[in-house]
This record gives C-alpha cells, structure tokens and sequence, in this order.
C-alpha cells in the first residue's frame, strides 16, 4: 500500500510517496499560489498529483487551516488568502480518483511525533512555528481534534493584550509574534522587506535587529509553552516548522524556559520528522483510520 502524503502550508506544497514501511520517496515541493483563490490552489494541486499518477492507492493530506469533515477554513486568512468552505477532500480525491483522508498540518504532525514517541510519553503537543504558528495536541495517546476540527489552534492564543493586530481579527496572537510571517512584518529599517529566512541568517552574523526579532518569536513560544504545560501538563513539547526547526532556534526557547519557575519546565525536542512531520503524520493517520 502506498500513500500518496500532500503538506499544504502557508508557503510550500509538499507531496511524497509514503511505502507501508514508512519509507518516504519521490518527494516533490511547490510554492503555496500567492493568491490561493480556490482555483489557484486547485491548479496547483492538479500539478503536484499529476507526478504520482498510478503509483499510490489512497491520498493523505496534512493543511493548513481548519479542516472540519474534508472542509478548509483559513482562520488566519492572510496566510492562505482567504479561503472559506474549500471542498479540499472531495477536489482532491476527484483528482485523483482515490479516496482521501485530510488533517489539520500540525495536528497531523502532532500524530507522526506522538507516534515515534508513543513508548515513552502518552502526552505529546506538537508547535509549528513557520508561515503562521500551529500546534497539535495528544492527550493520553489520543490526538485531540475537537468538535469543530478547532482544537490546537494555539497560535492563536493570545501572547500580549497590546501587540499587534493577527490575520485571525484576535489583537496580539502568538502567531502574530512569533511566525514567520511575524518575523518579517516586525522588521525596519535595513531589514525591511527580508524573510525570516534571511533574518535568521542575519541574525546568526550578529545583526542586532534581527537577533531581537528572532529572541521576541522565542519569547513567545516559549510562554506560549508554559501555558501549554499549565493547561494540559504535556509530557513534552516537539519543535517543528522551517522557523522552529532553524539553528539555534530551539536553544534559545529552551534557555527563556528555563528561566521560569520549575513546574513550568518540560522537555522540548525538534521534530523527529523534520520538515516531513507533515507529511508522515497524514499517512500515519490514514493507516490508523484504515480509509
Ligand atoms: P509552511 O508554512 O508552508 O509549512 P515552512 O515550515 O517552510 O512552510 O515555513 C515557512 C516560513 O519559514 C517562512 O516564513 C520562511 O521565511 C521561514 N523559513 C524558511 N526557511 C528558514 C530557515 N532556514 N530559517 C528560518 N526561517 C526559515
Ligand atoms: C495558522 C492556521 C492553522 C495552521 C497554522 C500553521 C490558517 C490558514 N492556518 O495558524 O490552521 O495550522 O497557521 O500553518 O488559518 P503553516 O502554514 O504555517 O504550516
Ligand atoms: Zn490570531
């Protein structure tokens, strides 16, 4: 059996092939349409199943945005231009003509790590800190969705009552702190118009601009950790995204932590995965659903 794995993110489209040995081949990436109107992301993801033609017998796909019953509803809007009500499960598995099972990205990623963890800790919440910031939450081994398909949207908790304005509506979200995104709209000056990305590698030059928005965006996950550990008493916290995942970004989390009296303290790991935590948990997930 084969799986065909689709990653929707703010920024790129992913897609690979995912053997019942977990084997991950022919991974392919786009970049997510700047203006992801149904047809735009329709069109892409027409380009990005074409390569896979014949080689998978059902599709498995982790996106950004709420996806409730096969449905996506971009609650940042900026992130995914707007999109309401998309029929993502059943354009998909029109394309493709094979059946689909369709995730929210970081509670998909959220059930790939608890998976590779699941020995040692029952309790697992996954933060992806990349174009937005997304999390997915397992309680006692079970991966908690909740009735709306809601639950884990904890970028959108809010990290200060007088920071700035989130794509969501919500005043002074995390994910208007500490994503991406974020990153980039917080620089001036000389940095103006530079990505994360490249205020990262600033950053890692000693630029002090950048350095303090990369340390603001820790500041924040790391708070957004404590409260999660508060909230839920999480066994541990896994790291993912192209911003969680860059050097020297989950140290720094790990030393604003440790700063903070000790029941607030858990253990924080990257990704097992990687950038394929994605992908691989919505394989992971169509096996245990069996669709
Ligand atoms: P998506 O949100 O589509 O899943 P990513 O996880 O790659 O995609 O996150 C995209 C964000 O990560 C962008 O804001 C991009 O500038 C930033 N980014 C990409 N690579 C790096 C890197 N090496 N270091 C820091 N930030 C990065
Ligand atoms: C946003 C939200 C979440 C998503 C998170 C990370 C939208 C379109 N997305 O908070 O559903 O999990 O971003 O998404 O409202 P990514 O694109 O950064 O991977
Ligand atoms: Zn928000």
């Amino acid at each position: 059996m084969n799986t065909l794995a689709i990653d929707i993110g703010g920024t790129k489209l992913a897609a690979a092939l995912i053997n019942s040995q977990h084997e991950i081949s022919l991974r392919t990436e786009i970049p997510t349409p700047a203006h992801a109107e149904p047809q735009a992301l329709e069109q892409a993801m027409a380009h990005l199943v074409a390569v896979y033609e014949g080689k998978a017998q059902r599709v498995a796909i982790a996106s950004t945005g709420i996806i409730d019953n096969g449905i996506l509803t971009a609650l940042n809007p900026d992130n995914l231009g707007g999109l309401n009500q998309f029929p993502l499960q059943a354009t998909v598995e029109r394309l493709t003509g094979l059946p689909c099972v369709v995730l929210n990205d970081a509670q998909a990623a959220a059930w790939a790590e608890y998976c590779h963890l699941s020995a040692q800790f029952k309790h697992v919440t996954f933060i992806t800190v990349s174009t937005g910031v997304g999390g997915g939450i397992v309680i006692n081994g079970e991966l908690l969705t909740g009735p709306h398909a809601f639950a884990g949207h904890i970028g959108h908790t809010q990290a200060d009552p007088n920071g700035p304005m989130c794509g969501c509506g919500r005043v002074g979200c995390v994910e208007a702190i500490a994503s991406g995104r974020a990153i980039a709209a917080g620089a001036q000056h000389d940095l103006l118009g530079k990505n994360a990305r490249e205020i990262f590698a600033l950053a890692q030059e000693g630029n002090e601009q950048a350095q303090q928005l990369v340390a603001r965006s820790a500041q924040a996950i790391c708070q957004l950790i404590a409260n999660l550990k508060a909230l839920l008493d999480t066994e541990c916290i896994v790291l993912g995204g192209s911003v969680g995942l860059a050097q020297g970004y989950r140290l720094q989390v790990e030393k604003q932590l440790a700063t903070l009296p000790v029941a607030f303290h858990v253990p924080v790991y990257s990704a097992h995965y990687l950038h394929d935590a994605g992908l691989m948990g919505a394989a992971l997930w169509s096996e245990y659903r069996a669709v």
